[in-house]
């Protein structure tokens, strides 16, 4: 509610999944004064998500969408530099957009979801944190602003047919961990949240539009909800200045580890 009063917050990959939920919940959280940022490739379901706000809760917030590819690098550049002035002044960025192209095992992997997920969840996560570092630094005595990165379980071990996604996502939790001790001495909270299982389009993107494929995942489970996360999202980012979610694990109840699923028979 009150801590997030007057907050700039961005949103990467909001035109889908957890990062739609996130940038809903912001706005439920804290209907006045906010402004949102909302980014993906996906510039139509932007203006949606943006819609769908302004019905649930009114003027109060307001919400830009900017499509932004951030596996781009040049993209992520001129990104902030070409906002409105008004929603230059990045407070909360919530690194999220990212995603998981197939399940070959390494020998057969296409060089170019190699290239996707590497530049996507790495290189498009390093440069957003770069840019917003910039806006951060300029505030209070030594900076301040808070990093918010969407990891997974497939950061914590890896499992056979995500190797490159489990590569990725070990890369966000040690290039999280390095930042916040980079950034010690400042106001910068640095947090990463690892969700375990969470029905979105991920999957569907993974088997490449295989809807079939896709639902198979979630057979005889009850998977995480994209607002389950979001939830813990906005909880970190709503903590009283002085206190840093740094790391937080979220299961649905039917797993215990990237591999170890129970499901009904
Ligand atoms: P979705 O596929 O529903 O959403 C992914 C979002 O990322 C979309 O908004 C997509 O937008 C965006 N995105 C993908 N590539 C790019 C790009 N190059 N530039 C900008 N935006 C991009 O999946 P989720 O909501 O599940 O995924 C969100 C995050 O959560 C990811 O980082 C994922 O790895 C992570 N995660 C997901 C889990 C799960 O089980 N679902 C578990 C653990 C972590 P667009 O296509 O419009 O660009
Ligand atoms: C997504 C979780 O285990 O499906 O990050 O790869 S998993």
């Amino acid at each position: 509610g009150k801590r997030l009063e007057g907050k700039t917050i961005i949103v990467t990959g909001a035109s889908s999944g957890i990062g739609k939920s996130t940038a809903i919940e912001f706005a439920r959280t804290s209907p006045k004064s906010l402004k949102l940022i909302i980014t993906a490739r996906r510039i139509d379901a932007l203006k949606q998500v943006a819609e769908d706000i302004k019905k649930e809760v009114g003027d109060g917030v307001q919400v830009l969408p900017v499509q932004l590819d951030i596996s781009k690098a040049d993209e992520v550049r001129s990104f902030i530099p070409n906002l409105p002035k008004e929603f230059q002044g990045i407070d909360v960025l919530v690194n999220n957009a990212g995603l998981v192209k197939g399940v070959d095992k390494a020998g057969d992997i296409k060089e170019e979801d190699i290239d996707t997920m590497m530049f996507t969840n790495v290189n498009g996560l390093i440069n957003m944190t770069q840019a917003c570092l910039k806006v951060f630094r300029t505030r209070g005595e030594s900076g301040q602003g808070d990093i918010i990165n969407i990891g997974s379980i497939a950061g914590r071990a890896g499992y056979p047919g995500g190797s490159i996604y489990c590569a990725t996502k070990a890369a966000i939790r040690t290039f999280t961990e390095a930042i916040r001790m980079e950034l010690i001495a400042t106001r910068i909270r640095v947090m990463e949240i690892d969700p375990g299982q969470v029905e979105t389009e991920f999957s569907v993107v993974r088997f490449g539009g295989d809807k079939a494929k896709a639902d198979k995942v979630y057979e005889g489970v009850t998977p995480l909800t994209p607002d389950d996360i979001a939830e813990t999202i906005v909880f970190a980012a709503g903590r009283p200045e002085n206190v840093v979610i740094a790391d937080m694990l979220v299961y649905p109840n039917h797993q215990a580890a990237a591999t170890v699923m129970h499901r009904r028979s």
